[in-house]
């Protein structure tokens, strides 16, 4: 495997207004979506099927295969919806991707339109990230002007429009049917799947929903075609993809890589855990995804890999964390977040979060009990798997791996009456 690549997402990110139309023209844009309007739609499905494409908004189900889930067209509309909603602790790779190539995200979504029947398609984004929001209002407006939007896209007789849809800043709305209640105008919460949205999403109508990082590979596998995206990443796990790294490292930021890069190779790239300190614990892909430890430095971030070794690859947001962070402290911060983000919609998740949260405050102030650390596995046994969405089981997921490696910690705290850290050596959880 190489861990190197010419960069394909970020290829444009050093140049002059990265974000511009022209500039994003002078660098071949929009070249592959007047390819795809030469090709067969059913073509153009294959092609990203084969491609090994899978989703890179955490859960990695094939992108191709995704769209080929939509029932015959049956004369009434189908959607395509980009989930733009990244709220993840740690997660930070669309809203860049979005500010530095607006036009790579709409040039992914032009095409993917064209090949699953679509006429109008949605990017759903995070409500906070205004300028983010401003930025592809412009982009959209460019692309209508120069006729890569609207009626009869560049003389093709394809009509596509795009809808830019800020919503209220919830981190439910990143799971996609909550997201699709949000668009539709209600409050957001998750359905009940099957139906999937595929078959039935946005209206009711057959519906895709990709992530903005996986819409935004489009344009290169059409082209370059399938054999060059696969000959990188690994062969279930194909191509390249952002890596956000964050925290302790000396250069933190965004590494373009193939996917089975391991985080030493990474760390190699941005200089390092910070001089003098070493790696104790690392997200492989956000809060929701259990933590890895510095044995887990040479496990390729690939799904398979990194789901055989504990964890998973979810969004590649790589948060590092040295020796002088308390990991009660960190878990603590991130039960609070699933706490206040949870919709309440079901049970487990609604009162389990709650629960977690008081227990792990108890600790972390010296008052807990041995028999809390059972009681915290015990409530995270009871929500994972029996929540409505994904978003119960990534609350367990920090303190179930957190207790594997450092329960010795959790008992520090308890026997101690208190932490034994000091939260200004971190810095990074006040
Ligand atoms: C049709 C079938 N479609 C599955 C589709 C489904 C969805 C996709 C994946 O969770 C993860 C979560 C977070 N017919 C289908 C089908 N599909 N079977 O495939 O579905 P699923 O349920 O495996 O995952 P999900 O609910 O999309 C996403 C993890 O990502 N995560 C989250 C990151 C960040 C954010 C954010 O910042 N907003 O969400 C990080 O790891 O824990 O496991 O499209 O419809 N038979």
């Amino acid at each position: 495997m190489t861990t190197t690549l010419s960069p394909v997402l970020s290829a444009t990110w050093g140049a002059q207004r990265p974000w511009s139309l022209s500039t994003y023209e002078s660098h071949d844009g929009y070249q592959a979506f007047r390819k795809a309007l030469t090709m067969a739609p059913a073509d153009i499905v294959t092609a990203v099927k084969d491609s090994g494409l899978r989703g890179r908004g955490g859960a990695g189900f094939p992108t191709g295969l995704k769209w080929s889930f939509l029932p015959q067209p049956d004369g009434g509309p189908r959607y395509l919806v980009v989930n733009a909603d990244e709220s993840e602790p740690g997660t930070c790779k669309d809203i860049p991707l979005m500010m530095a190539s607006p036009h790579l995200l709409l040039e992914g979504v032009a095409i993917t339109s064209f090949a699953i029947g679509c006429n109008h398609a949605f990017i759903y984004l995070r409500g906070e990230v205004v300028h983010v929001y401003r930025r592809l209002l412009q982009a959209v407006e460019d692309a209508y002007e120069k006729g890569y939007l609207g009626k009869d896209v560049l003389g093709s007789g394809y009509d596509l429009d795009v809808t830019v849809h800020a919503g209220a800043g919830a981190y439910i709305c990143g799971e996609e049917t909550a997201l699709l209640d949000s668009l539709e105008g209600r409050r957001g919460q998750p359905r009940l799947k099957p139906p999937f949205p595929a078959v039935a999403g946005l209206y009711a109508r057959p519906t895709v929903v990709n992530n903005v990082e996986s819409i935004a590979s489009v344009p290169a596998i059409i082209g370059k075609g399938v054999d060059w995206f696969r000959s990188m990443g690994t062969e279930k796990s194909a191509g390249f993809g952002l890596f956000s790294l964050s925290g302790h490292v000396v250069r933190p930021g965004q590494y373009e890589a193939p996917l089975g890069i391991t985080l030493r190779e990474l760390l190699e790239m941005a200089g390092g855990v910070r001089e003098g300190h070493e790696l104790k614990f690392w997200t492989p892909g956000g809060s929701s995804t259990p933590l890895f430890t510095a044995e887990h430095l040479d496990v390729p971030l690939d799904y398979e890999s990194v789901g055989a070794a504990g964890s998973m690859l979810g969004t590649r947001a790589l948060q590092i964390f040295d020796e002088t962070t308390c990991v009660v402290r960190a878990i603590s911060r991130w039960t609070d977040f699933y706490q206040h983000e949870s919709c309440g919609k079901c049970t487990p998740c609604r009162e389990g979060t709650w629960w977690l949260k008081q227990i792990l405050h108890r600790i972390e102030d010296g008052e807990g009990t041995r028999e809390d650390l059972d009681t915290l596995l015990d409530v995270c046994d009871n929500i994972l798997g029996r929540a409505f969405c994904a978003l119960g089981d990534g609350a367990t997921s920090p303190i179930t791996s957190g207790l594997q490696y450092f329960r010795a910690e959790f008992e520090a705290h308890i026997d101690g009456a208190g932490c034994p850290f000091d939260p200004a050596a971190s810095a990074l959880f006040p």
